[in-house]
């Protein structure tokens, strides 16, 4: 079933290690709940290599493939799943460019970050993406479903 367009579509946003280690989780969660948007599920964890190998399987080929992989797994991250309409695009807008030099302040990496290779934040790039990485890092059961009576002010 696809939610795309509706309040029910979702994406996958994860806090990368530099951002657990400079103590942004707290600033990353602040911006998508302030925008309107409903978090569904969170963990904080250690990555395996075979995990991150498999979501960032479409750079496998790359050159940047073996060091993003390592980055990723050197210290704990924090996977989140965010729900509401628009929210994939409107999260890749919310966290910015891939280059943090390639952004306007405002977004998360336009403001905390100046390195592509630490840049703070993954998010989805598409509501398919969003789909397999969210089935990669959640079972079905760590995913809410749940109300707030405060819908009605956003939708
Ligand atoms: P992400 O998947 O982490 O949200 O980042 P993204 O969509 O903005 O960028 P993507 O092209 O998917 O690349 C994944 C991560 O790999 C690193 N990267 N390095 N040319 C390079 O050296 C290069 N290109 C990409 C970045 O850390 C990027 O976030
Ligand atoms: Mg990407």
């Amino acid at each position: 079933m696809t939610f795309e367009g509706t309040p029910r579509e979702r994406t996958f946003i994860c806090v990368k290690p530099d951002s657990v280690q400079r103590g942004l989780i707290g600033d990353i969660i602040k911006r998508f709940e302030q925008k309107g948007f409903k978090l569904v599920a969170m963990k904080m964890m250690q990555a395996s290599e075979e995990l991150l190998k498999a979501h960032y399987e479409e750079h496998a080929a790359k050159p940047f493939f073996p060091p993003l992989v390592k980055y990723m797994g050197s210290g704990p991250l924090v996977p989140m799943v965010w729900e509401g309409q628009g929210v994939v695009k409107m999260g890749r807008m919310i966290l910015g460019e891939t280059n943090p030099l390639d952004d306007q302040p405002g977004t998360i990496r336009g403001d905390y970050s100046i390195r592509m290779a630490k840049n703070v934040a993954h998010g989805s790039d598409a509501v398919e993406s969003a789909k397999r990485e969210i089935s990669l890092w959640f079972t079905d059961s760590e995913l809410n479903s749940w109300s707030r009576c405060d819908d009605k002010w956003i939708y």
